[in-house]
């Protein structure tokens, strides 16, 4: 029996209409052959990390079951970067959408174009707060902990870190009965 993968996706915009990409974007996922959404999160307002010189980010992230292959997957997730526009001139500059794969089920994966778990994930607190809030109990045998453990040792250690502020919540029906791509 071949059995469904179970992936974290964490988004982000900040550019143009952003909730509109995001949007978007999720459709888009949810469109993918063998996949479906099973979990989204708060859409966070969030202040830039790394290059300071930028607009806000809308953060969130999405819990999705699958049977693509994480390679597949990371294919089709930058397709609908690319068909959402973003353009990638600066590593760390502004984009319409963002998508990263940061958990696919338990595995480790150290290719050259994917690293899974994402290597940034637990020093952004932007991916933090809304991970936590869809998969407190969630643990990697890479880590030490749950993710909420996880959370809570950043925050002790960066006390003055504005958290992020929740500006939608996700939708009450389920998932696979959005319409028109509203999620938020
Ligand atoms: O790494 C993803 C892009 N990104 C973000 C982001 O998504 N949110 C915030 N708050 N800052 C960021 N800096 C970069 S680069």
């Amino acid at each position: 029996m071949i059995s469904e993968h179970e992936v974290f996706v964490g988004f982000g915009s900040n550019l143009g209409d952003r909730r509109s990409f995001i949007n978007q974007a999720l459709q888009a996922v949810s469109e993918l052959p063998t996949t479906s959404l099973s979990k989204l999160s708060s859409l966070y307002e969030t202040v830039p990390v790394g290059y300071l010189e930028q607009g806000g980010f809308l953060n969130g992230v999405v819990r999705i079951q699958s049977l693509l292959t994480a390679t597949d997957l990371l294919e089709q997730l930058l397709a609908i970067e690319n068909r959402l526009g973003r353009v990638r001139k600066e590593r760390w500059g502004p984009r319409t959408i963002d998508l990263d794969i940061l958990f696919y089920g338990d595995n480790l994966i150290d290719e050259a174009n994917l690293q899974v778990p994402h290597p940034e994930f637990g020093k952004r607190l932007f991916v933090l707060e809304p991970l936590c809030e869809i998969a407190p109990t969630w643990s990697h045998p890479r880590f030490d902990g749950t993710i909420s453990k996880l959370l809570h040792q950043y925050q002790l250690k960066h006390p003055e870190e504005a958290a992020g502020r929740i500006v939608a919540a996700p939708p009450r029906f389920a998932l696979n009965e959005v319409k028109d791509g509203i999620f938020y």
